[in-house]
């Protein structure tokens, strides 16, 4: 029967067309040509219709037969022909695809943010709130209205950096806040915390920084006494660092408070024996402290016959630096990831 030596044609020719297919397009044209509506074989099929009743069934079987073959074949084909192309991309390129790949590395808060946000929360804890105030300042606000009037020794302490703009600086500590904080709440009572960046004219060394954070505190209010400020600022050490910390209050000056105040706090770095961190003394200044002066409450709108205030100033690098035992202020600024990556 001629036809069925025509499907040992199809089906021999086929194998041998896909034997000389080297890739996913050639076979994609081989589908076409050997098992597509217009290739030989579905000819085949579709001239079935012509043949006798008993010719039927064998051809129908023999067809079906030669499309098994070639579809199977073609599978096969399409299997080795993909790990050949992956062989030969690995060989080539050089890309093992079955190496995992490299983790990105998690970014983190910087240490004195963490201190910051630590400090947030303790103060928050004692009902103070917030309040944010800016980095660029009158010579008023950093100076006059703290009872610091041009010409005073104590603009000498902190010099700061200054603008083209006459009377515009960088603010040198977190107080000019105080009177912005008094100006917008007077006459109610205030407790805030007053976070930020000051900018120094200072030696840099290991304990000193020219750019650093500081975070102020201030309450204003009837009948608030000095007690009130050695409670808050002594159960804030004890919260922060541990309850047993040992702190100290020294006598002090700042022409805005009167008494005033500096709190130390143990030197972790050397426990005491005296280090190039504590300047030997076995102590750490972290705050500056005191009562607000009656001119710098004047200043803020208030009645120094009517209410009193406390008010400190902290600094939240040297802190963390007795937290976790840093002896170099100016890794803070560095922007090495070794030092940064182990907080
Ligand atoms: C002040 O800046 C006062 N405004 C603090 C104050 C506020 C007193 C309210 C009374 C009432 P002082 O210059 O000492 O004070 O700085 C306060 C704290 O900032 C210091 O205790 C210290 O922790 C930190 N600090 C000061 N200078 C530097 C510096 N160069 N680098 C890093 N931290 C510093």
């Amino acid at each position: 029967m001629d036809i069925l030596k025509e499907l040992d044609v199809i089906e021999k020719d086929g194998l041998a067309a896909l034997a000389a297919a080297e890739d996913e397009d050639a076979l994609a044209a081989w589908r076409t040509a050997h098992l597509g509506r217009k290739s030989g074989l579905m000819a085949a099929f579709d001239g079935m219709k012509d043949l006798s009743k008993e010719e039927r069934p064998q051809v129908g079987r023999r067809a079906n037969e030669v499309k098994q073959a070639l579809e199977g074949a073609l599978e096969k084909k399409l299997v080795a022909v993909r790990q050949a192309t992956l062989e030969a991309s690995l060989a080539g390129e050089h890309l093992d695809v079955s190496l995992p790949g490299r983790a990105l590395p998690l970014g983190r808060l910087h240490p004195v943010n963490q201190t910051l946000r630590r400090i947030y929360a303790i103060f928050a804890e004692m009902g103070f709130q917030v309040y944010r105030s800016r980095e660029v300042e009158s010579d008023d606000y950093n100076f006059t209205f703290l009872n610091i009037p041009a010409h005073h020794p104590a603009r000498d302490m902190w010099d700061t950096f200054h603008t083209d703009r006459e009377g515009v600086i960088l603010r040198t500590h977190t107080s000019p806040g105080q009177i912005h904080a008094m100006r917008e709440y007077c006459p109610e009572n205030i407790r805030v915390i007053l976070p930020g960046m000051v900018y120094r004219y200072e030696q840099v060394t290991t304990r000193s920084e020219m750019q650093f954070n500081q975070v102020e505190g201030l309450a204003v209010g009837p009948n608030i006494t000095f007690g009130d400020l050695k409670g808050t600022l002594t159960d804030f050490a004890r919260r922060l660092f541990n309850p047993d910390v040992r702190t100290r209050f020294r006598a002090s000056h700042f022409p805005f408070t009167e008494p005033s105040a500096e709190m130390d706090v143990e030197c972790f770095v050397c426990m005491g024996d005296g280090c190039s961190v504590c300047k030997g003394t076995g102590w750490l200044e972290i705050l500056g402290s005191g009562m607000v002066h009656p001119t710098v409450l004047r200043y803020g709108g208030y009645d120094p016959e009517k209410v009193s205030g406390f008010a400190f100033g902290m600094g939240p690098e040297r802190i963390t630096m007795l937290l976790h035992r840093i002896t170099d202020i100016r890794h803070f600024w560095r922007n090495d990831v070794r030092f940064l990556e182990q907080f």
